[in-house]
């Protein structure tokens, strides 16, 4: 965790405005996962707040032309997150809220897992692992370009058992990727259970690599936002934060699903999920 006197908000940060946001990001989410009768929600939930805060506070990004090329890019590695990335790119205004519906729809642009076609979306996932390599790439490109732009790289702690994970890490260091910012999603899940083999500890393992690495409660706004202050220092080595988040965060009766990886009709009333996420906003 980061030491107490880093957790102060950064000065123009308003966290309750970002707090409000992430909420609006998991209404979304629950409209688009109560359409299909199923979807990767409790994921979706866990990583709302840190969304919320990308994409409303610390990224360059300009919704009426998703593809500025002087934008920050985020790379969603894990495509099965998808549902979090759709209601990010609902909110900021890239797609329109009316094909929330389409959610997991054949022929749909909001797939359950992300393509590279849909507006704002700059990686096609679905095989696992290899969003850091292509955040190297990214990040390399950009700055032989001269760009100042930087890439925000979202993994899972299933990915930590991938090589293709730690060869990206390598590379980074080796290229002092100054502008590679990798958020890791440690939500203590893989698939239908829990982390199969022993990844711990991950912040230390960053760190082994040459990553200025900090870790967080990756629901708590003001630590989010701590961290992506930290990480804007120039210091020669990639960034990475190790978050821990809560799978179905927001939503105590996702929250509770012991097998939260994915969730259908027979584990959810997915209306008192929307009324107990409603509930929480007074
Ligand atoms: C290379 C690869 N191997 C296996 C899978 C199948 N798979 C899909 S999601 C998943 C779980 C991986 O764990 P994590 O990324 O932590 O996801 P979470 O369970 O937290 O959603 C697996 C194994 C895949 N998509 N890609
Ligand atoms: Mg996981």
């Amino acid at each position: 965790m980061l030491p107490t006197h880093s957790l102060q908000p950064h000065p123009i940060a308003d966290i309750p405005r970002l707090q409000r946001a992430a909420r609006k990001l998991r209404r979304h989410m629950l409209t688009m996962a109560a359409g299909k009768g199923q979807g990767y929600i409790g994921q979706g939930l866990g990583f709302a707040d840190i969304l919320a805060a990308l994409y409303f506070h610390e990224m360059k990004h300009d919704p009426q032309n998703p593809g500025w090329e002087d934008r920050d890019r985020f790379i969603l590695s894990t495509g099965h997150y998808s549902i979090a990335l759709w209601a990010a790119l609902v909110e900021i205004g890239v797609l329109s809220a009316d094909e929330l519906a389409q959610y997991g729809a054949d022929g749909s642009r909001l797939e359950m897992s992300t393509l590279d076609s849909t507006p704002g979306v700059e990686m096609t996932g679905g095989s696992l692992g290899h969003g850091l390599g292509q955040g190297v790439g990214m990040a390399l490109g950009l700055r032989l370009a001269g760009k100042s732009s930087r890439v925000f790289v979202e993994l899972s702690d299933g990915e930590l058992q991938e090589g293709s994970t730690w060869e990206a890490a390598m590379a980074a260091a080796h290229f002092k990727l100054d502008g590679l910012v990798a958020v890791i999603d440690c939500n203590s899940i893989q698939a239908d259970g829990p982390i199969v083999l022993n990844i711990e500890p991950v912040a230390e393992k960053w760190r082994a690599f040459g990553w200025l690495t900090t870790e967080i409660d990756g629901n708590n706004m003001q630590q989010i936002i701590a961290a992506l202050h930290a990480v804007r220092r120039e210091t020669d080595q990639p960034k990475a934060i190790v978050a821990r988040t809560v799978p179905g965060k927001g939503v105590p009766c996702i929250e509770r699903c012991e097998k939260a990886h994915f969730l259908n009709v027979t584990h959810i009333d997915w209306e008192d999920a929307i009324r107990e996420l409603e509930a929480q906003h007074d």
